[in-house]
């Protein structure tokens, strides 16, 4: 996805890449040669021109730090803002104070309503809920059964009725999920070539009187920015709480996912991948700004600015480290300092092939709230002197953290291993300890993760 407006977005960005120093005319012409790529890809030209705009006022109060160049600065901010653009926070599903939940979805036909909905309630099932799925599609003689077959794939209930109306359907539905104990009721409904009076009044309807927690607009990213329009007037008549775009697995060009958060106001939730019942993935704005603007380039950017930002902390580190005075606290806050930067499963998400490879693996990020969970149960005596921790200390340290006394051993082999790692180090290296550091807890995680 996204190929060409990565290709276009990385020649603009080449021109500011290498310079030592940005002027107000090599940014603006990289920043016209982005703003044609943007429009290139549909994204909306309000949207486009706030994006440049913004850029271009940020880049002029860029302050070069430590050693990256001004160009590369350039093109996190750029990244920034495209994450920004897209939302900077993860959306979750919002979930009734009393179920069931109620979650509506409408959109254009053939735009992946049914497929979503099938998708959505798999994924809750896996989460340990009960969802309902309700055919309110009777316009399509196919609909029905196609929400039934794929009901039948994932083992969940499907309501459907004959010979009655949406509303009736609905209501229904609701009935028999607050007598079978359904905690999440989803309703399927149908899509119309265009948008048409009667179908907006038929989900309009349908919404008085059933309340949804949540109804999304299901928007095909392939079809661009006319999508978002669609979704602007959907929006205008049902209040919707968020989108799913699908088919972002095809060759979209980006128009839709890059605007259509900005236009409506509303976040994006979840996005669809494929065809396939399991291919649904919660939003990630920042795994698809990376995307966009070839991941392995920003990321190690990314990375570079937050070592800048913490090279004071990793002079102090160093110092430390010479004396042999590295204890559990400053690992407590090397942790922090990498869930800064967000889940484990993100960062690993962004390293080019990991994420496949490690498609697999259980990574929570439980185990890192474990490990700060045994050093917090330490005295800050153990904290900095961890030589003493005996074996009655440790058994105190796993009741204290709920963890087991072989969990404490493992974190402190862990940290003995990194110190040792560390000292053998040469002194002349500044930042790649806060590197290293990082690679050793990921390892250290994963190596957990692999005893279990
Ligand atoms: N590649 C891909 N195909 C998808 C995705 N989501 C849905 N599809 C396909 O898109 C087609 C239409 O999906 P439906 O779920 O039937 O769409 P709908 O909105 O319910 O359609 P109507 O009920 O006719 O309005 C099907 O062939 C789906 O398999 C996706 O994320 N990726
Ligand atoms: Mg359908």
């Amino acid at each position: 996805m996204f190929e060409s407006l990565q290709e276009k977005l990385e020649d603009a960005l080449k021109r500011i890449r290498g310079q030592s120093k940005l002027t107000e005319d090599n940014v603006a012409e990289a920043l016209t040669e982005v703003r044609r790529a943007l429009l290139d890809a549909d994204v909306n030209l309000g949207v486009t021109t706030d994006f440049i705009n913004n850029v271009k006022e940020k880049s002029l109060g860029l302050e070069v730090k430590g050693s990256l160049l001004p160009g590369q600065l350039m093109i996190k901010l750029i990244h920034d803002e495209l994450v920004a653009l897209m939302g900077t926070e993860r959306s979750e599903l919002a979930l009734a104070p009393q179920p069931p939940t109620i979650v509506m979805v409408a959109g254009l036909q053939g735009s992946g309503k049914t497929t979503f909905c099938a998708k959505l309630a798999y994924s809750l099932k896996k989460k340990g809920r009960q969802p309902l799925l309700v055919a309110c599609d009777i316009y399509r003689p196919a609909a029905i059964d196609q929400l039934r077959m794929l009901g039948q794939q994932i083992s969940l209930p499907v309501f459907s009725k004959d010979d009655a109306k949406p509303l009736e359907i609905a209501k229904d539905a609701l009935t028999y999920a607050r007598k079978y104990g359904r905690d999440v009721v989803i309703v399927d409904t149908a899509g119309r070539l265009t948008i048409d009076e009667e179908m907006m009044q038929e989900v309009a309807d349908l919404k008085g009187a059933i309340k949804p927690q949540e109804i999304f607009f299901v928007c095909d990213a392939m079809t661009g920015q006319d999508a978002v329009n669609t979704a602007k007037a959907f929006n205008d008549r049902l209040e919707l709480t968020g989108v799913v775009l699908t088919k972002l697995d095809g060759d979209t060009r980006g128009g839709a996912a890059l605007s259509i958060r900005s236009v409506l106001g509303k976040p994006i939730k979840y996005v669809g991948v494929g065809e396939k019942i399991d291919q649904l993935e919660p939003f990630h704005p920042e795994r698809i700004a990376s995307r966009i603007l070839g991941m392995g380039d920003v990321i190690t950017l990314v990375e570079k600015a937050q070592s800048q930002i913490d090279e004071k902390e990793a002079e102090r580190l160093e110092e430390k480290i010479r004396k042999n005075q590295f204890t559990f606290e400053d690992f407590l806050d090397q942790m922090k300092m990498i869930k800064k930067m967000g889940s484990l499963r993100d960062l690993i998400g962004m390293l080019p092939g990991m994420d496949k490879a490690l498609r697999n693996v259980q990574l929570d990020d439980k185990a890192f709230s474990r490990v700060e969970a045994m050093i917090l149960s330490m005295t800050i005596h153990e904290r900095r002197n961890p030589r003493v921790l005996n074996g009655s200390r440790r058994r105190r340290v796993a009741g204290g953290s709920g963890t087991t006394v072989q969990d404490v051993n493992r974190l402190i082999k862990q940290f003995e291993d990194m110190q040792k790692m560390m000292k053998s180090m040469s002194s002349g290296h500044k930042g790649d300890i806060a590197r290293l550091q990082q690679q050793a807890a990921l390892k250290g995680k994963m190596r957990q993760r692999a005893f279990r």
